[in-house]
């Protein structure tokens, strides 16, 4: 399955009401606008100042048929109350507009108005390998130094993710440099710990988790066999987990700007997705990702 076969089934599943937070951004109002046109989504509802919203949609061509504003006067504002939103029933997916991702995420995990619903939440990218596969890669834009606690969240989450996408019983490569053990590198004795909790049962859906894996042998059978690694995920890989943010977002960039890969994020964890863009996607990517949080609500 990769993004035009994932874009086919959400067509087919339930339409759904999408939320941009702070939303005077031309290019997330024209991945809004295709997601219209595609009949992803239903309605686009978007806070923010009302005139910058409308100068931001005449400059990107963007017809406002289908979308609804309510006015906020600040990001934090427009933020809050696009969580508001969620929480409230009244959209079902919320979307990063022209703000800082720190300022939405702050409106998310607010303790008294937010919508937290795992005890941790993560970003979860997917992206389109050259063989046309998706595959997750996590956590590239939230969690900047995770402990061991939080690394079986992110695990967790992800494994869970990828169920809700239809990757089911996935297979999941804990990142390192290396693929032994070595005990000065915290980080290879946390992905052999990882991959015990897996082969003993302790995620919450059934994964093959295998760790450390260097990269290439995590994404080549052919580099695996070289070096003579016996595992299941080697090769097929569906989620590869990195060990902290710096590595995540630099291999992110890396397939997106070097390899040319169709890639697309949300944040996973909250009581529904989060579409995460960066202004520099394109047009196309902000649609993957609208369509690839549609996905993971499925039938809910
Ligand atoms: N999941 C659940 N709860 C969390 C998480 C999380 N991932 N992170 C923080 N919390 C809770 C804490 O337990 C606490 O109760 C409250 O939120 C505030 O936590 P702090 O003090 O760490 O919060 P902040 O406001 O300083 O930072 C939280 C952010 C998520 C904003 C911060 O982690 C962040 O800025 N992450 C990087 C986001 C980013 O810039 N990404 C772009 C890179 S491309």
């Amino acid at each position: 399955m990769g993004f035009a076969s994932l874009r086919k089934d959400v067509k087919q599943g339930p339409k759904r009401s999408l939320t941009v937070a702070w939303g005077i951004d031309g290019g997330v109002l024209t991945a809004c606008r295709d997601a219209l046109a595609e009949g992803l989504l239903t309605e686009v509802l978007i806070t923010g100042p009302r005139d910058q919203v409308e100068a931001a949609a005449a400059e990107a061509g963007v017809d406002l048929a289908g979308f609804s504003i309510h006015v906020a006067s600040s990001p934090a504002e427009g933020a809050a109350e696009a969580v508001r939103f969620i929480r409230e029933g009244r959209s079902d997916l919320l979307m990063k507009g022209h703000l800082a991702t720190s300022t939405i995420l702050r409106a998310v995990l607010n303790k008294e108005t937010g919508i937290r619903a795992q005890a941790l939440l993560s970003h979860i990218a997917a992206v389109e390998l050259p063989e046309g596969r998706l595959a997750l890669l996590t956590d590239a834009a939230m969690n900047v130094k995770p402990d061991l606690a939080q690394k079986v969240q992110i695990l967790d989450n992800a494994i869970q993710f990828a169920w809700s996408i239809g990757l089911e019983n996935p297979k999941a490569a804990v990142l390192a440099s290396v693929e032994t053990v070595n005990p000065q590198m915290q980080d290879t004795i946390d992905a052999a710990c990882l991959a015990v909790m897996g082969r003993r049962g302790q995620f919450s859906r059934r994964a093959v988790v295998d760790g450390p894996l260097a990269f290439d042998n995590a994404y080549s059978k052919e580099a695996a066999r070289q070096k003579g690694i016996e595992s299941e995920v080697a090769g097929q890989a569906d989620i590869f987990m990195v060990q902290e943010l710096t590595a995540g977002n630099l291999l992110y960039k890396s397939l997106s700007y070097v390899g040319g890969l169709p890639i697309a994020g949300v944040i996973y964890g909250a009581a529904c997705p989060i579409v995460l863009t960066s202004r520099a996607d394109s047009a196309e990517s902000k649609l993957n990702a609208i369509a690839l949080a549609c996905r993971a609500l499925g039938g809910k």
